[in-house]
């Protein structure tokens, strides 16, 4: 019972995911890294999602481990904080978190990417890709994010899913949250696979046909600002109209439960200083997935 007095409540270790310590929170105990890349070079809004990552580490670090859905303790599996990726432009940063997403994966654990803008994504799905043939990515955001060059710069974060679209071992994303676009991409939207926030419930019908849509194993990418903004205001470019946590976690809990998951990233959270529980959902969230991942009995 040692392990109940070690962690929560603030009291874990600075820097490291839910404050875990040794052995938990080791490299060689992990079957999960959180890989944190704290850039955001291309944002056009609000700038600030550097700091996501350390806000959502240390938001982290007061979370109650004992997930009650899940009857479960996902760290017990080990949590290891990787470093994070600094670097100056796009190319290097996306260059630097793909060797990084293949070196652990070679390991077999399962990479948490923390974001940083949306651009950062491209990296992570393509070193997935690699090694899960047939790759669905299932993204979650306000924004379709098919921007061909965005303000003449092609790693934009408006132009994350159209770098990730080209990868050739991703077959195909699935998009839920959609509410916010421009003309132009409505040719470039891939209808079939597209679900707006505003025909998004809970009833087993509209989740069945978004899992209808998942083919093969399944990479998640999740931009926050999927989230409304009433719960997720710490965040770039805010979109009223978005899914609410029950509505999300109703969704994921089936693709956790009915589908191979096999990497997954968080994105755009921009921290406000005033507020930390959108720090709090971001960390949170992240966790409930990795209970889905790990401790959710298969069926
Ligand atoms: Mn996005």
């Amino acid at each position: 019972m040692k392990k109940q007095n070690i962690i929560g409540q603030g009291k874990g270790i600075e820097g490291r995911y839910a404050g875990l310590p040794d052995p938990y929170g080791a490299e060689q105990h992990a079957k999960i890294v959180l890989l944190p890349v704290p850039f955001d070079k291309t944002s056009t809004y609000q700038k600030g999602s550097d700091k996501g990552p350390g806000a959502l580490i240390e938001a982290s670090r007061n979370m109650e481990l004992y997930d009650i859905e899940t009857n479960s303790e996902v760290y017990l599996h080990g949590i290891y904080t990787d470093k994070p990726i600094v670097a100056g432009t796009s190319e290097q940063m996306l260059a630097m978190t793909y060797k990084k997403t293949k070196e652990w994966l070679k390991k077999d654990k399962f990479v948490v990417t923390l974001g940083g803008e949306h651009s950062i994504s491209y990296a992570p799905v393509k070193a997935v890709a690699e090694k899960y043939k047939k790759l669905t990515v299932l993204q979650f955001d306000a924004h379709a994010d098919l921007q061909q060059l965005y303000e003449g710069n092609p790693w934009s974060h408006a132009s994350a899913m159209a770098r990730v679209r080209e990868i050739g071992q991703v077959s195909k994303i699935v998009s839920v949250g959609i509410r916010s676009m421009a003309r132009e991409e409505l040719a470039l939207l891939d209808r079939e696979n597209t679900f707006f926030s505003h025909l998004i419930d809970e009833s087993d019908r509209c989740i069945d046909s978004i899992l209808e849509k998942l083919d093969g194993p399944v990479y998640i990418t999740f931009d926050l600002d999927a989230f409304d903004p009433s719960l997720m205001p710490s965040t770039g470019t805010p979109e009223p109209g978005g899914l609410f946590w029950t509505t999300a976690m109703k969704i994921l809990k089936r693709v956790f439960n009915e589908k191979q998951v096999v990497g997954l990233d968080v994105v755009e959270l921009l921290p406000c200083p005033y507020n930390v529980a959108p720090d709090y959902l971001a960390a949170k969230l992240i966790y409930k997935l990795l209970s889905y991942k790990f401790c959710l009995p298969k069926g």
